[in-house]
C-alpha cells in the first residue's frame, strides 16, 4: 500500500477470525512488514499495552516512533504520542474524528470497516459502552455507505453448523445453581469430536449461558488436555469476574475474564465452583 509516497504496512498478529474475511481490503493485512523494511513510524489502534501486538510488531517499535491511538482505561501510555479516550466506545471513533480533524473523506470502504469496530465492540450495541455518541456514529457510518445489515450478517449470522451442534452438547451439560444466580457448563474434547469443531468455536457458548435471567455469574469450563482445563466467566453481579479469575492465575474485565487450570476437568469443576459459590456470597455480604 503507498500512500502520499510513502510505503504503509496494515500488520495484524495473526489469527485474523475468518469471520472479518469479507472486511474490505482485509487482503492488505499482513502478519509482519516484509523482509529488509525498517519503518520509522509505528500506530498502534486497540492496543492496551505493547506485549499485545506480536513479535514483528514489537521489534520494530523498539526504535521507531510510536503513536498509540486507544480506548483501553488501563491503556500503559507507551507510545511517543498516546491518544488515549476511555470515552470512545470503538477506537474506529477515535480514528473517524481523527479522518474529519486531518480532512480526509470517508469513503464507504472505510466506513464498513469503521462500523464493523463498532459494532463489535459494543457487542451488536448491546454492551453498556452503547452511548449516543456510539449509535450517532454509526447512523453517520451508515450514511456514508455502510450496510448494517449485510454487515451483521456477515460478523454474526455466518458460523458453521459445527459450531452450532457443539453449543447444544455444551448446553445439555449445564447446571444451574444457588437459586439462580450461579450457571456453569462443560466443553470436553469428546464433544469437539462429536461436533467435529475445534475448541475455538466454543467462543459464543458462555454468552448464551449468561443470558438467563437473574444470573450473576456464568462459568464455561472448557477441556484443553487431560490436565488442562480452561475457564471462561461473565459477571453481572457484585462479583468481580477479573479477580476471582485472578486467583487462578488469569485475569481481564469486571465483566468478562478467563484463566487457566492445570487440572483436569472434573477437578477444576470442583476447584472453581468452590471459590465461585464464596465468591457470590461474599460480594452480598459487601452489599
Ligand atoms: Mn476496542
Amino acid at each position: 500500500m503507498r500512500a502520499e509516497g510513502k510505503e504503509v504496512w496494515v500488520l495484524v498478529p495473526p489469527p485474523l477470525p475468518s469471520m472479518y474475511g469479507f472486511l474490505p481490503g482485509i487482503g492488505d493485512i499482513q502478519a509482519e512488514p516484509p523482509h529488509g523494511v525498517d519503518p520509522q513510524l509505528v500506530f498502534f489502534f486497540d492496543s492496551g499495552n505493547l506485549e499485545r501486538s506480536g513479535n514483528a510488531v514489537r521489534s520494530i517499535a523498539t526504535h521507531a516512533t510510536i503513536i498509540n491511538v486507544d480506548h483501553h482505561p488501563s491503556n500503559t501510555r507507551f507510545g511517543d504520542i498516546n491518544v488515549i479516550d476511555p470515552n470512545a466506545a470503538a477506537v474506529g471513533q477515535m480514528v473517524m474524528e481523527m479522518l474529519d480533524h486531518f480532512g480526509y473523506p470517508i469513503t464507504p470502504t472505510i466506513a464498513t470497516n469503521l462500523y464493523v469496530a463498532l459494532l463489535t465492540d459494543t457487542g451488536g450495541f448491546r454492551h453498556e459502552n452503547t452511548t449516543p455518541r456510539a449509535l450517532e456514529d454509526a447512523a453517520r457510518l451508515a450514511r456514508l455507505g455502510a450496510d448494517p445489515g449485510r454487515i451483521a450478517t456477515q460478523v454474526y449470522k455466518m458460523r458453521p453448523e459445527t459450531t452450532l451442534k457443539l453449543s447444544g452438547l455444551a448446553l445439555a451439560t449445564m447446571r444451574v445453581e444457588m437459586d439462580g444466580r450461579l450457571a456453569w457448563a462443560k466443553v470436553t474434547r469428546p464433544m469437539l469430536k462429536e461436533a467435529n469443531a475445534a475448541m475455538a468455536e466454543s467462543e459464543g457458548i458462555i454468552d448464551t449461558l449468561n443470558s438467563i435471567a437473574g444470573l450473576e455469574l456464568a462459568i464455561l469450563f472448557k477441556e484443553v488436555s487431560s490436565d488442562l482445563t480452561k475457564i471462561s466467566v461473565r459477571s453481572r453481579g457484585a462479583v468481580d469476574a477479573a479477580a476471582l479469575c485472578a486467583s487462578f492465575g488469569g485475569g481481564g474485565h469486571i465483566r468478562a475474564a478467563g484463566a487457566e487450570i492445570e487440572k483436569p476437568m472434573d477437578e477444576a469443576v470442583r476447584f472453581v465452583l468452590g471459590a465461585a459459590k464464596e465468591a457470590i456470597l461474599a460480594a452480598a455480604t459487601q452489599l
